[in-house]
């Protein structure tokens, strides 16, 4: 018994939206459930530097934060005190930063930059480099000569280098005592997670490495919940209601 009146319609609209905002619920239920992950910045030095080093190529060694099983590399820092020249003074070579692996020689990662003067700041994000552990941030000059950075002696980490990969040494070599290379890395953390294969209308996915940015923000499994009930008590009362009409117009 099809009925036309305005109250029918109506229903029908409602119905229908109700049906697609399950179709919505169930298709958003595969969203992946991770907390968001700000950036942290690893330094070994203590911000007020004691001397320069020069070389054609130089780095520290880093370690991601205690806890962590995987980071994402975002940005690298080098306080630059001597920019690598060509010909002349006026002439800056370009220096290309590196990124290598926990034995210090497999490379994974390097772009050329402009160097200058203070923190030479290099935005590494779009690189999508993701480590399990140690790895290095060097940067060599491709001028005639070297690239200076800024040292700092208290309470050395014995982390910090000059020469190449596969060749690294301590610049207490060269200048006696230990030092901390200023150099920076701003990390993100990044998790693991494996799909909830159970989710109903879910896709199941295989586990994947996920990295939010901070600010950002994931549905989290009790809402998706929470609107899923909503949706299916309102759909059943509106179905009983238009039963009701029919058999009272009918
Ligand atoms: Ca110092
Ligand atoms: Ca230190």
């Amino acid at each position: 018994m099809n009925l036309v009146t305005t109250k029918d319609g109506f229903f029908n609209i409602t119905v229908a939206s109700v049906a697609i905002l399950l179709v919505l619920t169930l298709a958003s239920s595969s969203i992946a459930v991770v907390k968001a992950s700000p950036g942290e910045w690893i330094v070994y030095d203590d911000d007020e530097s004691d001397g320069g080093f020069v070389s054609k190529h130089l780095g520290v060694k880093f370690s991601i934060p205690a806890g962590w099983n995987k980071a994402k590399i975002l940005t690298v820092k080098f306080y630059v005190n001597e920019l690598p020249f060509i010909y002349s003074s006026t002439d800056i070579a370009q220096v290309r930063v590196h990124v290598y692996g926990a034995n210090g020689h497999t490379e994974l990662s390097s772009l050329e930059t402009t160097p200058y003067q203070g923190w030479l700041t290099v935005d590494l994000s779009g690189q999508n480099i993701v480590v399990d552990g140690d790895f290095y941030l060097t940067i060599e000059s491709l001028g005639e000569t070297g690239v200076g950075i800024w040292f700092d002696v208290e309470n050395p980490d014995y982390r910090s280098y000059y020469g190449g990969p596969g060749s690294w040494s301590p610049p207490s070599l060269i200048i006696g005592v230990p030092v901390d290379l200023m150099i920076r890395a701003e990390v993100e953390q990044v998790q693991t997670h494996v799909e909830d294969k159970t989710a109903v209308g879910g896709t199941i996915l295989t586990p994947q490495e996920i990295s939010i940015p901070e600010g950002s923000t994931a549905l989290s499994v009790p809402i998706l919940a929470y609107i899923l009930s909503l949706a299916t008590v309102a759909l059943a009362a509106l179905v009983i209601s238009r039963n009701f009409m029919k058999k009272n117009n009918g």
